[in-house]
């Protein structure tokens, strides 16, 4: 019997034979499991897919083992955010890390300078935005274990040089994205194990506008096949620099909220910092479990509602909210 495969499960299986690391071929191996079509035809295959499976669980589970769990793609969280950049040798990702944070970023005028991630914490009014460098990508190499970075960060910053060929650097950045499932897709989210979206955010940071042609931004635009953000730059430009962490703070989707104690000054210097939708419950439960179980009600200071106005655990929090609590 013919095993008639699908469009879906050669996608799949494109994804499986690219994947460099086991824990990413095991979430291509799922995916090919569950869109393989069920039926005589596939049994063969199915046994094959479930035997591969269990060979790189066990591989998986002995390299990390081995390597005491340590990978130098795994970029431990900080701040309100993580920004990661993906983009093709000289694109400018280290300059933004440079130009942005305290982080030593080697920047220079020849490809592959970067080796290793690093990370950077960025500025933003009064909250911390951590970006990460990373080596670069081409159409042919991506180096092994590159797609951890990714996989973890809130939001990945795509780098495209203006100054060079756009539409090479927007095939090669996109063509990853996709084919590692990183590139949301509403009609089919694709999660892993524990339900979590394998997607990620993304925008583009279209760097060196200084030297860039100066149809350069409609070029960009017409490559592009989906919505996105652009954020447009030249490092030496600091204005270009603030838009751009404005832009990633916008897309980060978080709210800060200012913590005050009855009959004190509310603390204005290191704001809370919650995914947008919050509630009160939720800014209470951040702050310490127990405390969350004893919390009665809660006022208010904020631009949709009346100063120092009563609101319910309920309530949805507004970037900026001062906010006091009530416990039992
Ligand atoms: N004119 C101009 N040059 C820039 C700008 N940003 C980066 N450059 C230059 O572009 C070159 C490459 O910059 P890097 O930041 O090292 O590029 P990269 O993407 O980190 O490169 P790899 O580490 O190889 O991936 C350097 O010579 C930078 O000075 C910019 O906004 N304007
Ligand atoms: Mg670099």
């Amino acid at each position: 019997m013919p095993a008639n495969l699908t469009p879906a499960y050669l996608k799949a299986d494109k994804w499986f034979r690219e994947a460099t690391t086991d824990e990413e071929k095991i979430l291509a191996l799922q995916e090919m499991m569950r869109v393989i079509p069920k039926h005589k035809g596939t049994e063969h295959i199915q046994a094959d897919l479930r035997k591969k499976m269990s060979a790189l669980k066990e591989s998986a589970e002995k390299k990390k083992k081995a390597s005491h769990g340590f990978d130098i793609f795994h970029i431990p969280k900080t701040g309100a955010g993580q920004v990661t950049l993906l983009g093709l040798p000289n694109s400018g990702k280290s300059a933004i890390v440079s130009g942005t944070t305290h982080a030593k970023a080697h920047v220079a005028d020849f490809p592959f300078t970067t080796s290793i991630p690093l990370p950077g914490i960025a500025l933003f009014e009064d909250i911390k935005i951590e970006i990460v460098d990373i080596p670069p990508i081409t159409a042919d190499f991506a180096p092994s274990g590159i797609i951890n970075a990714f996989r973890n960060c809130d939001l990945i910053g795509v780098v495209i040089d203006l100054s060079g060929n756009i539409q090479e650097q927007v095939k090669v950045c996109f063509d990853f994205l996709e084919s590692r499932r990183l590139l949301p897709d509403p009609n089919s989210p694709i999660l892993d194990e524990d339900g979590k979206s394998l997607a990620r955010k993304c925008f583009i940071i279209a760097t060196k506008q200084d030297s860039a042609p100066p149809d350069a931004i409609d070029n960009l635009k017409k490559q592009l096949t989906r919505p996105i953000e652009i954020s447009i730059i030249s490092v030496n430009d600091k204005t270009s620099l603030d838009k751009m962490l404005a832009d990633i703070f916008k897309l980060l989707d978080i709210v800060r909220i200012y913590a005050k104690k009855p009959g004190h000054e509310p603390d204005m210097k290191d704001p809370f910092v919650l995914p947008r939708g919050s509630t009160v419950m939720d800014l209470a439960q951040s702050i310490h479990k127990e405390l969350a179980e004893k919390l009665k009600t809660a006022r208010c200071w904020g631009s949709t509602v009346h100063n120092g106005q009563n609101v319910h655990k309920t309530h949805i929090l507004c970037d900026k909210d001062i906010i006091e609590l009530h416990f039992l």
